[in-house]
């Protein structure tokens, strides 16, 4: 089964049914139906043959949320080509590694945005906007199956470099079946869309669940506190999907419509993160619902889930999904052999949901599979009931807001920059982003401190997405160091804002 497959029930069945509500250029509401949607890709997907695109071929999509996002996903679902969405946040060193790895045919953005490309091709949105909105008759279509590469997700794994997730269409129907399953996601519900569409949570949860499902969607260009609340009274979603930083977010909400939001919501869940009990027990008291966390990972989608039914467990992440199996296994990276539940170890997983790799890197995807298990690298430790928790990482991985931050990728930024021997960054705890990251520095640079940091602070923003950005720069006189010369960051001195 492929994606056409999975939303054909929605795009042909429900032609006529409201699916979707998003602000256009100048901020007034569109409202179209998925005979619409169906309509614009099919007229998109012509646009998009008539430049060239051909199955199989890689198209690069760096937008915030917006309609042409969507319409982006199907033209590309209907051509069989692959998607690669980038963070907009992204800068140059980031996306030229992505361009460079993944080798699209082009890059549809923002006209501001054209620059950051180099090389590769720019579409601008706009223009393919107009194509999108002739109507023209539906081309032919490629024969697609599940193991047909619907988009190639970057993401750092263990290792600094991003590889490519290649992510399947059937690894987006697994998921989306077993998400509509646990969660009784269906036609009937109001789902608001606030997490960017280029990660997984948003893209491979939200967008398949709706499409899926077949309910109404708002979707937001991105999460603004200031607005959220305004949305929430507005819309009356029955569905919300939130990384811990917008759950903390939300709390800010005053009493009266925040019960008023809880009495017409059905669920809120969260993810890519760990989501502190404290924040849980608080939305509880505020909205009247306990938010359901789950666990997955941009290789494998979504492997394990609080209930819909039952106890929802605070600081774990449930059991696994339906088509999912999860063992724990002893963390040695010798025979890792499974251990007995209480002892923590690391998380394998098995099913449909999983990515068949990395594109164009068989090390590392023999790395990241074993007898069939994929490694996750995530520890954690499981219950008699079958209850897991998370016990963070194997690698040193930072996440802030529910973005990912990889130590090593600042620390080779940094060392590269004059004044600077050598650096080591870590995550410090936050209570709204969850943590962000913090740079050590040993330097030979005679500038004052601030001088120095404020150099530091504007080289890196030229390079990286700015949620990578130290929040402070400490200058020590050395990096402690084991006698195998290993930096061991948790003798750094504590940082204090
Ligand atoms: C954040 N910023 C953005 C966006 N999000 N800018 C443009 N578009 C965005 N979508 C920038 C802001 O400009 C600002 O920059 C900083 O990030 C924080 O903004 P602020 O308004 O203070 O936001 P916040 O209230 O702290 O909330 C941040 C956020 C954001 C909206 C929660 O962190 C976010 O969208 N997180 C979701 C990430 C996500 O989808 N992760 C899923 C990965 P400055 O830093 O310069 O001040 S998939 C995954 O992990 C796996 C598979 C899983 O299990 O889901
Ligand atoms: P990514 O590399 O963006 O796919 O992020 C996946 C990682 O996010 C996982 O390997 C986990 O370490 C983390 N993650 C996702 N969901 C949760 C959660 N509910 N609690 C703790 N960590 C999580």
């Amino acid at each position: 089964m492929h994606l056409l497959d999975l939303y054909a029930p929605s795009l042909h069945g429900r032609r006529d049914h409201a699916a979707l509500e998003v602000a256009d250029a100048h901020g007034a509401l569109q409202r179209l139906t998925f005979g619409d949607l169906d309509a614009r890709s099919d007229a998109l997907a012509a646009g998009l043959r008539h430049r060239g695109l051909d199955r199989g071929d890689r198209l690069a999509v760096c937008l915030p949320n917006r309609l042409e996002v969507i319409d982006l996903w199907l033209a590309a679902m209907k051509l069989g080509l692959i998607v690669v969405p980038i963070n907009v946040l992204y800068r140059g060193h980031e996306i030229g590694h992505i361009v460079g790895d993944a080798g699209p045919r082009a890059v549809v953005t923002t006209a501001d945005r054209a620059s950051d490309f180099g090389s590769t091709d720019v579409w601008d949105v706009e223009e393919l906007a107009h194509a999108a909105a002739r109507p023209t008759a539906a081309g032919v279509r490629p024969a697609l199956g599940a193991e047909s590469p619907a988009a190639l997700m970057y993401t750092s794994g263990t290792t600094g470099a991003a590889k490519g997730a290649v992510l399947t269409h059937g690894n987006f129907v697994a998921n989306a079946r077993a998400l509509l399953a646990a969660w009784e996601i269906t036609a009937a519900d109001r789902y608001l869309a606030a997490l960017p569409l280029f990660h997984v949570h948003g893209l491979g949860n939200g967008l398949q669940c709706w499409l899926a499902s077949g309910c109404h969607m708002r979707l937001v260009d991105r999460f603004d506190h200031t607005q959220a609340q305004g949305w929430f009274t507005a819309y009356r979603p029955t569905l919300f999907f939130g990384v811990p930083t917008m759950y903390v977010r939300l709390l800010e909400t005053d009493a009266a419509s925040a019960r008023a939001i809880g009495a017409a919501a059905r669920l809120f869940v969260s993810g890519s993160a760990p989501l502190p009990p404290a924040v849980l027990e608080a939305f509880h008291a505020r909205f009247g619902h306990v938010i359901l966390e789950r666990y997955g990972m941009t290789e494998t989608l979504m492997n394990v889930s609080n209930p819909l039914h039952g106890e929802r467990r605070p600081g774990t992440v449930g059991l696994p999904l339906p088509g999912v199996e999860v063992e724990i296994r002893s963390a040695s990276d010798g025979d890792a052999t499974a251990v007995a539940d209480g002892v923590a170890g690391e998380l394998y997983v098995r099913g449909a949901n999983v990515c068949a790799g990395y594109w164009q890197r068989p090390d590392a995807t023999a790395a990241a599979f074993r007898d069939g298990w994929f490694r996750t690298g995530d520890l954690g430790v499981r219950a008699p009931d079958g209850y897991i928790t998370l016990q963070g990482r194997r690698s040193d991985l930072i996440i802030s807001g529910g973005f990912n931050i990889y130590p090593r990728e600042i620390e080779e930024l940094l060392a590269a920059l004059p004044g600077v021997r050598e650096a080591a960054v870590m995550g410090v705890p936050d209570a709204t982003r969850g943590e962000v990251p913090v740079a050590y520095v040993v330097s030979d640079d005679r500038r004052d401190e601030g001088t120095f940091a404020a150099a530091l602070d504007t080289a890196l923003r030229a390079r990286i997405a700015s949620f990578k950005v130290p929040r402070a720069f400490v200058r020590v006189p050395q990096l402690p160091r084991t006698a195998l010369g290993k930096v061991q960051k948790h003798l750094l001195p504590p940082w204090r804002p």
